[in-house]
């Protein structure tokens, strides 16, 4: 089985510091969190930018700061968000990509998000994976739909994206798939066979599908976007302390965890 690749979704765009006064928001913040799980295991970094206000930003230069600031101490995967917030345009979404990351998301399909819709119409698909194409950056196929995952195939066989395709399962958000373990099975089994899948289970669904994917070869997501809590009503004291459980759990499993270079060996990004 090849290695663990494990991802630290930091931030993300709903999260407060008033939900979890340890969220990292500022360049400074972002690049510590990214460097401690890096430290912990983690070999990619999913990146969302906040504003000084604490708000979602896709500002370019935003960006710039956070990936120069995490590429300064470690060699993790800088990964930028191209969702954003619910309400960000496609044009501002886009911003991180032309910073030329090694990664960046790629939401295949649209979306209930909580009481939002979260948008990603035909259109936005195509202009996003071309950029992305043009730009030589891998794209990590956002799923959060049944659906979305024929989306990404229907990009690749107009030529949007290369096979063979990553994915990441999202289960658990109010209003889209939930994260069963029956949910997750019949994602996997949807996929073509050569493609490489990760699992970010939302909430109280994060720990169960970790130790799912890890049992059946596929990656995993921890990180404050996804989840708070380290148990029940107990908030998790850093993004670090989530990457150290799953670290735990596979090495418990007898699965290895591979470093930065390792998974973009597996997932075919040249540095
Ligand atoms: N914040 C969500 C609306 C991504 O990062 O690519 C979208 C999201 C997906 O978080
Ligand atoms: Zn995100």
């Amino acid at each position: 089985m090849q290695k663990l690749i494990i991802t630290a979704a930091l931030t993300g765009a709903e999260v407060t510091k008033e939900q979890q006064p340890n969220l990292p928001a500022t360049p400074d913040e972002i690049a510590e969190a990214a460097y401690e799980c890096y430290k912990a295991g983690a070999s990619i970094v999913h990146v969302h930018a906040r504003d000084d206000d604490g708000n979602p930003t896709q500002a370019y230069e935003v960006y710039k700061e956070i990936k120069e600031k995490i590429e300064a101490k470690c060699n993790i995967i800088v990964q930028p968000s191209t969702g954003g917030a619910v309400w960000h345009s496609a044009d501002e979404r886009l911003q991180p990509v032309e910073l030329a990351p090694e990664m960046a998301t790629l939401s295949c399909g649209t979306c209930n998000f909580g009481p939002d819709v979260f948008m990603n119409s035909q259109e936005y698909m195509e202009k996003f994976a071309k950029r992305m194409k043009e730009l030589g950056v891998k794209p990590e196929i956002e799923v959060f739909e049944r659906g979305m995952i024929n989306n990404a195939l229907r990009l690749a066989k107009k030529g949007f994206i290369d096979f063979p395709l990553h994915f990441d399962f999202v289960l658990g958000v109010p209003g889209a798939c939930p994260g069963t373990p029956e949910d997750l099975m019949h994602m996997v089994r949807s996929i073509p066979e050569e493609s490489t899948w990760t699992v970010a289970g939302i909430g109280r669904s994060e720990t169960p599908l970790a130790a799912m994917a890890i049992v059946l070869g596929g990656n995993v997501r921890v990180g404050f976007e996804d989840n708070i809590y380290y148990s029940k009503g107990v908030l998790a004291k850093s993004n670090a302390e989530l990457v150290e459980r799953v670290v735990r759990i596979a090495k418990e499993m007898g699965r290895e965890v591979a470093t930065p270079d390792e998974a973009r060996e597996i997932l075919g990004i040249k540095k």
